[in-house]
């Protein structure tokens, strides 16, 4: 009982140590936490409190200072650059690019716990940083991989209704049914029909979200092994971390692979609030709808070309261009390519981007990966030249405010690589990991009891009569 009574004092200590260090604009809300704690749950149920002081304290105080005006612009123009949610998982850098907690990728891959010593971030670490604003030892990654596993059983039904489905059917399809099917069991649903109260919202979320992140895998890989290899199951292995149980059950066992599957997992996972997953689950979740509705919302935003069907339509152009091209294109040959593209009035998959305005670390990172693991592979060295050929064409447009790789430019081609290299599939990937970003985000909007989300909009007319009585 002591013993216990002394490490919850000792972690609300090191959590306000924490919290002092960022008021001081220091070193970040971080730190290595101690072996003992593995109980992720009754970690942020000794945190909360003290979150939600913060934002009251915050709303007290400064409810009424101002962040910056909105032009017409914004409100024409998808809302860009206008702050009007709160995230706490992740920032977006434009010229940096995202960090989890306060940490860069490149910290995240020196600082999380990793399968082996200096390998690639175990996405279950991710996954306690957000949480937490912690960096978690290797035991408390440990604990979290078998939590995981003990939520991760997915009932029969789910399988039935993916299987009503014709196979045919888009990947993303098949994932948004199959996530509507786990909703049966949302603990959120039950807990609010019987009557939570709303201090209690955020436990009944952990339950559903923590559900859902573990489930998602086994429905992914189902319907993978159902639309690309004659519905040949794989079972779970308990012996493997999430990343790599994920690429088991997917078909892929070279430790290449798993590697590759924990960077990709942990990367995709988050891109703070405004994107179009992040925001429709936000805005769903809002509305008080479980993780599971807020998630299979979310699924269908993400199934979008312009956000994350991109990584579909890159693999697809790339390959695209080698059929017409041989793989040994030159680059002027790849310049009319590129040409060729946007004057029949499409984009070039896995370039541009919403906020950022240089190369995205996530495509860095990747980048590393190919040149460390697979640097001869052609199609990697298709995308190295296109790293050269695409940003100035796009610069001559005039009009792309971000000629520069995203993730997506580069995911597609380390998958082919180890085999998997069915594009369509691809989203389904990023989906999975995004789980982890919008499931832990959705337990702190219900912890700060954060509101029904319900921006202003306005006609066109009313715009012209502002203007005009603002000339
Ligand atoms: N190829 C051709 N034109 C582009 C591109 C591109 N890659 N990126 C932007 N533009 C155009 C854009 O269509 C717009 O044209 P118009 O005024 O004629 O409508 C103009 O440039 C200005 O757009 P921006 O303000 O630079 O970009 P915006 O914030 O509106 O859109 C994207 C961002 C990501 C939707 C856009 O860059 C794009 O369509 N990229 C290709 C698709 C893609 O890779 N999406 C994945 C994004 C990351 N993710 O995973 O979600
Ligand atoms: C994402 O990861 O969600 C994309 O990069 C899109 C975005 O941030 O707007």
């Amino acid at each position: 009982m002591v013993f216990f009574r002394s490490v919850a004092v000792l972690s609300k200590l090191r959590s306000r140590l924490a919290q002092q260090s960022t008021s001081l604009g220091a070193a970040r809300w971080l730190q290595i936490q101690s072996a003992s704690d593995l109980d992720l749950h009754s970690q942020l149920k000794d945190m909360i409190p003290e979150q939600q002081e913060r934002l009251k304290k915050l709303k007290a105080e400064n409810g009424k200072v101002q962040l910056g005006n909105i032009t017409v612009d914004m409100v024409i123009g998808g809302m860009r650059g206008m702050t009007g949610l709160l995230w706490e998982t992740s920032l977006l850098d434009p010229d940096e690019g995202i960090r989890f907690r306060g940490l860069s990728i490149p910290e995240c891959q020196k600082l999380l716990p990793a399968a082996s010593p200096g390998g690639e971030p175990l996405p279950e670490g991710l996954l306690w940083l957000l949480l937490t604003g912690k960096v978690p030892s290797k035991e408390q990654v440990d604990a979290l991989s078998k939590e995981l596993q003990s939520r991760s059983k997915v009932p029969d039904h789910v399988y039935k209704a993916i299987n009503a489905l014709p196979a045919t059917a888009h990947p993303m399809t098949q994932f948004t049914t199959g996530v509507m099917a786990l909703q049966v069991e949302s603990e959120f649903q039950k807990a609010y029909d019987k009557g939570l109260s709303k201090a209690k919202f955020w436990e009944p979320t952990y339950e559903d979200s923590m559900n859902l992140i573990a489930r998602v895998p086994v429905v992914a890989s189902f319907i993978y092994r159902r639309i690309c290899k004659e519905g040949q199951i794989i079972p779970a292995d308990s012996s493997l971390d999430y990343g790599a149980n994920f690429s088991h059950m997917l078909g892929y066992d070279d430790p290449k692979m798993l590697e590759l599957m924990r960077l990709y997992v942990t990367i995709h996972s988050d891109h703070e609030g405004g994107n179009v997953s992040a925001h429709t689950a936000h805005l769903v979740g809002s509305a008080l709808s479980d993780p599971y509705l807020s998630f299979a919302a979310a699924l269908n935003g993400l199934a979008g070309p312009l956000h994350g069907l991109a990584n579909q339509e890159v693999l697809l152009w790339i390959k695209s261009v080698v059929k017409e091209c041989g793989e040994n294109i030159t680059t002027e040959q790849l310049k009319d390519y590129v040409w060729k593209t946007l004057n029949s009035g499409k984009v070039v998959p896995g370039y541009g981007h919403g906020v950022l305005r240089k190369t995205d670390p996530r495509y860095t990172c990747q980048r590393e990966f190919a040149l460390k693991h697979l640097p001869a592979d052609p199609l990697f060295q298709l995308v190295s030249k296109l790293y050269e050929v695409v940003p100035p064409i796009l610069t001559q447009l005039g009009k792309v405010k971000n000629p520069w790789p995203n993730v997506d430019a580069h995911s597609g081609v380390l998958l082919n690589h180890f085999g998997l290299s069915e594009a369509r599939y691809y989203t389904v990937l990023f989906g999975v990991s995004r789980s982890i970003g919008i499931g832990s985000q959705l337990i702190w909007d219900r912890a700060l009891g954060l509101p029904l989300e319900r921006p202003k909009s306005v006609t066109m007319e009313w715009l012209e009569n502002y203007c005009k009585k603002a000339a």
